[in-house]
């Protein structure tokens, strides 16, 4: 008899809150994405409950009163799990659990859950466990220290001792193992990189769910897989692609997410040595997300600090605009002479223009899945790569002939 595959869907509620540094409009921002997260996890989002909080209740994380209307709806309407957008501290999360006798998730748990499942190479598995071990680990240790604080509650000396310290040893053990194995891979996966040669090498990044993986379809005749999901891809991919006639490697590779977890910036180390090797990097955009340029800083500032300091000069980057074939902003009417216009009214000319100014002319707005300006996107990626050919094999120069592909 085949299996049945556990498809069963979990009913879920968000909990985010408003406050001094997160508005309404990006607390809905942010649940919007929770929520996309949740349903790429095998969730189903039935309600969201927000609070206005200056500061989070250090015992409970929002105020009690809410979490009793949380608890009267989770109990009246069949929900498996609460997902919190902010990090909770252990301490919380016990307390949260005991209130709301239900399964208690921040948003890093819920990440490295997506992660674990989408994970399918050893490397990829191997990379995500040590992120979940690293994240447990000092949640075990500070559920002891608040133990400890309560020092001589029954039942808490003793067995309840040893089990956590043991429960410690047996992570810090897995820790070290992953991180011997992991340091294996990256030494192979370090002489592979280098056995490619001094071909230019040429990265894709960007948010999650922007259009890598198809337009690293369209461009080098691959077939990575891409979905309308987040983290579709986790492994990398190298291609040798030729335009005109250079060739260059081409990567496409995990795609990046605000407030990603330390642990898998970490521990995703050769995942990112892609790009930090890289000699270019196209920066993927989705223009059609209303909040695409927050997600040009959160990759900026991923970028940032995966780059070694000594590496001051900035790498050439190309910024291609995706999915203008699903861009839609406001209009004003004529005869409206109050609204002002907005960033929510541009037209793609607009942001054209003002991309255009900022990046130096390095920008391109493309779709990839309906291939629009894609001629046009391969010239400025030809221009760029071979600027760099032309440094590193100044003597090769029968090779910049150009003609035309078709
Ligand atoms: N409308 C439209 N959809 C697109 C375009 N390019 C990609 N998509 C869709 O966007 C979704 C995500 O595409 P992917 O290529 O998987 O995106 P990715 O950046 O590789 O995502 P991750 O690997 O999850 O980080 C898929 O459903 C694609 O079909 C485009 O130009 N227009
Ligand atoms: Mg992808």
């Amino acid at each position: 008899m085949i299996e049945k595959r556990n498809s069963k869907i979990e009913n879920v509620i968000l909990i985010g809150v408003i406050s001094g540094k997160q508005d309404e409009e990006k607390s809905k921002e942010y649940l919007d994405e929770l929520e996309f997260l949740t349903y790429t996890a095998g969730g189903k989002v039935k309600k969201r409950f927000t609070q206005k909080l200056e500061y989070p209740n250090p015992k409970t994380f929002i105020g009690t009163g809410k979490l009793e209307e949380v608890r009267l709806y989770t109990e009246e309407n069949n929900i498996q799990t609460i997902i919190f957008d902010d990090e909770l501290n252990p301490a919380q999360l016990r307390n949260i659990e005991k209130i709301l006798n239900n399964k208690v998730l921040d948003r890093t748990n819920l990440i490295l859950d997506i992660f674990a499942q989408r994970a399918k190479t050893s490397y990829a598995r191997t990379q995500v466990e040590l992120a979940q071990c690293q994240y447990l680990l000092p949640r075990l240790t500070r559920m002891w220290t608040h133990l400890e604080r309560q020092k001589g509650g029954i039942g808490l000396r003793g067995p309840g001792e040893t089990e956590i310290e043991t429960d410690r040893r047996i992570i810090r053990d897995k820790i070290s193992l992953l991180k011997k194995k992991l340091k294996a891979i990256d030494k192979q996966m370090a002489i592979q990189r280098k056995n490619r040669g001094k071909m230019v090498r040429v990265a894709l990044v960007g948010y999650t769910n922007v259009g890598k993986s198809t337009l690293m379809n369209v461009i080098s005749k691959s077939d990575v897989f891409a979905e309308n999901k987040l983290f579709a891809t986790l492994d990398t991919t190298v291609r040798k692609v030729v335009i005109k006639n250079i060739p260059f490697l081409l990567t496409d590779t995990v795609g990046f997410i605000r407030k990603l977890p330390t642990q898998l910036i970490e521990s995703f180390k050769s995942t990112l040595d892609e790009v930090r090797e890289a000699d270019m990097l196209i920066h993927v955009v989705d223009i059609s997300h209303s909040n695409f340029e927050a997600h040009i800083d959160s990759v900026n500032k991923i970028i940032d600090e995966i780059t070694p300091e000594t590496e001051s000069v900035s790498k050439p980057t190309l910024m291609v605009f995706n999915k203008i074939d699903q861009y839609a902003h406001e209009t004003i009417d004529e005869d409206d002479l109050i609204t002002e216009k907005s960033k929510a009214h541009y037209t793609l000319e607009d942001w054209k223009k003002t991309w255009m100014s900022k990046m130096n002319n390095n920008c391109i707005f493309i779709s990839a899945l309906k291939k629009e300006n894609i001629d046009e996107f391969k010239a400025k990626v030809f221009d760029e790569v071979k600027k760099i050919h032309i440094s590193r094999f100044p003597y090769n120069d029968f090779l910049y002939q150009e003609y035309d592909e078709n």
